[in-house]
């Protein structure tokens, strides 16, 4: 039996390039027992969307889609390839904050369309689907769909300790673009919220794309506040433990250390060991209540393989940099085998 049906939880720049990675082994023919036409779907992370200057942002909805649909910028790893920043100057000479937030020409258009249309009253997932028929159709058809983990406003904040804030508790709350824009998460995050996470609902299609799934990976995004708060709406952690599909995850922390981002310092902040055993029991197996049924490692890090398998996880150590998309593949072909042996080519 082929798979045909993979859902993946996704951040912004590490899912996105283990997506580009997974579409390639999968419309290539090299992940065992996947079926080269199967049907991806994204789920991804909306907990960094930010209103800036009036318009709607959505950092990861738009590096998935841009880096999916070729117009990213692969030195940043976010926003347009090419891009220009008149806007962004102009309102910095007008002395209009904030102007640590990257604004680019070609991507305000995006957030235009994308505010236009919410404040018409479309929700956030057909906003998504209006702006994929422009950047994923073309290249992907029907094989790709994007889906927001809801339609409802999450937002996460971060608490940081401010010797000088006029706060009583020393402490400022920022948006997490700012601690993670403007400080380059240099400082602790005493705190992580994820402000109205509790009260949302999954999008449109979501709980069934999980449900209905052969196979459900969780890339080596955040697990704090990518893959965490997408677990965090309400009804998808309980989806991903019952559904039907084989679930297997890849490691962010590789060595110690999260490759890229800032995972290391959530991670600390919510009192988890930044290991790649540490993040595996964090997610724990479903056979003892968490959301995994395998864990993928750095060869760095295959000394965590006993402790893995102890937690009940099928577990193997492969090397997991995405240098490129054959690479990234052969990473999705590990992560197939280990939890969906079964499946014939
Ligand atoms: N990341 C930065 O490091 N600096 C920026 O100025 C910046 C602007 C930005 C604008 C739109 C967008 O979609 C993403 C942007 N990012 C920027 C990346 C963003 O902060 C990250 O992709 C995630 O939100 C954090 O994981």
């Amino acid at each position: 039996m082929q798979i045909s049906r993979i859902t993946v939880l996704s951040g912004g720049m590490g899912g996105a390039r283990f997506l580009q990675g997974l579409l390639h082994g999968v419309r290539g023919g090299t992940l065992p027992g996947v079926s080269p036409d199967a049907q991806v779907t994204v789920v991804a992370n909306t907990a960094d969307d930010i209103w800036v200057h009036g318009l709607k942002v959505c950092p990861d909805l738009d590096t998935v889609m841009y880096t999916l649909g070729d117009g990213i910028d692969p030195e940043r790893g976010w926003g347009r390839r090419e891009e220009t920043w008149s806007v962004r100057t102009e309102l910095a000479e007008y002395g209009v904050e904030p102007t640590w937030f990257g604004l680019g020409d070609r991507d305000v258009a995006t957030h235009l369309v994308r505010t236009q249309m919410l404040e018409a009253g479309y929700p956030l997932s057909a906003v998504t689907e209006a702006l994929c028929r422009r950047w994923l159709s073309p290249v992907h058809g029907e094989g790709l769909r994007l889906l927001p983990m809801t339609d409802d406003r999450v937002e996460t904040h971060v608490a940081v300790a401010d010797a000088d804030a006029d706060e009583p508790s020393g402490r400022r709350v920022m948006h997490f673009q700012e601690y993670w824009i403007r400080l380059r998460a240099s400082v602790p995050a005493e705190t992580v919220v994820m402000i109205g996470l509790d009260r949302s609902t999954p999008a449109p299609g979501v709980l069934e794309a999980i449900r209905d799934a052969e196979l459900v990976v969780l890339p080596p995004s955040n697990p704090v506040v990518s893959v965490g708060t997408i677990l965090g709406v309400p009804g998808l952690r309980a989806a991903v433990r019952d559904t039907a599909a084989r679930v297997v995850g890849l490691s962010p922390i590789v060595g110690g250390t999260h490759v890229r981002g800032m995972a290391e310092q959530m991670l600390t902040s919510i009192g988890v060991e930044v290991s790649a055993a540490g993040v595996g029991r964090h997610y724990g197996a479903r056979s003892r209540g968490g959301v995994l049924d395998g864990w993928l490692v750095d060869t760095r890090d295959e000394d965590a393989l006993p402790a893995l398998r102890d937690a009940g996880l099928e577990a193997a150590a492969v090397p997991l940099m995405m240098t490129d998309p054959d690479a990234t593949a052969a990473m999705a072909a590990a992560a197939v085998s280990l939890v969906a042996p079964g499946a014939t080519a």
